[in-house]
């Protein structure tokens, strides 16, 4: 297993659109892996292959408190197929904005359709802090974060530091 360097705003690459996995292989199995990897040691709650470079429909998640044991789980090609119309309030991150956080307005509920690692559909479902973090993650997968569910201001204010800090850094693609 490796740890992959994570993708930081305002990278262009977090804007792709992933897309489907075809086939649960290996290869597959393998990503599954260093994404739950680069994950733990982050740490993180959450996260989406794009945060990798990977532009693929998978996601992984463990939302199991501190001190409790590990539950990692692995979401492929993820679909909400059903939301609350009751919404719930989080103080979010993101392991690609690093050290801001703001509160975002999600459904409280949702049902989320997915493939696990071993290929087999199942169905979820989800509230509270996963059905949050699952959201966050499947935005990922369609190339949204969470600074584009907050005002304009903010939202402009967050990237106009991160593009300065990518300049002092020397990043590429900004
Ligand atoms: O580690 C993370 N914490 C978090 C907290 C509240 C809502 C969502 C998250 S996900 C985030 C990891 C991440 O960036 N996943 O994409
Ligand atoms: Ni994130």
């Amino acid at each position: 297993m490796t740890i992959k360097p994570l993708i930081i705003l305002p990278d262009p690459v977090l804007r792709q659109v992933s897309t489907p996995i075809e086939t649960i292989d290996a290869d597959i199995r393998r990503l599954a892996d260093d994404m739950l990897e680069t994950m733990y040691d982050a740490p993180g709650i959450g996260l989406a292959a794009i945060q990798i470079g990977v532009a693929k429909r998978m996601l992984v998640l463990d939302v199991s408190k501190e001190g409790d044991e590990k539950t990692p789980r692995v979401f492929i090609n993820p679909e909400i197929v059903d939301s609350s119309d009751e919404f719930s309030v989080y103080e979010e991150g993101c392991l690609s904005i690093p050290d801001y956080y703001a509160e975002v307005e999600r459904p409280a509920m949702v049902i989320v359709k997915h493939l696990d690692r071993d290929g087999k559909e199942q169905i979820v479902k989800a509230d509270g802090l996963l059905a949050t973090c699952l959201q966050h993650e499947i935005d990922h997968l369609n190339g949204v974060l969470f600074i584009d569910h907050i005002s304009k201001l903010k939202r402009d204010m967050v990237i106009r530091k991160f593009t300065k800090a990518a300049k002092t850094r020397g990043a590429k693609a900004i």
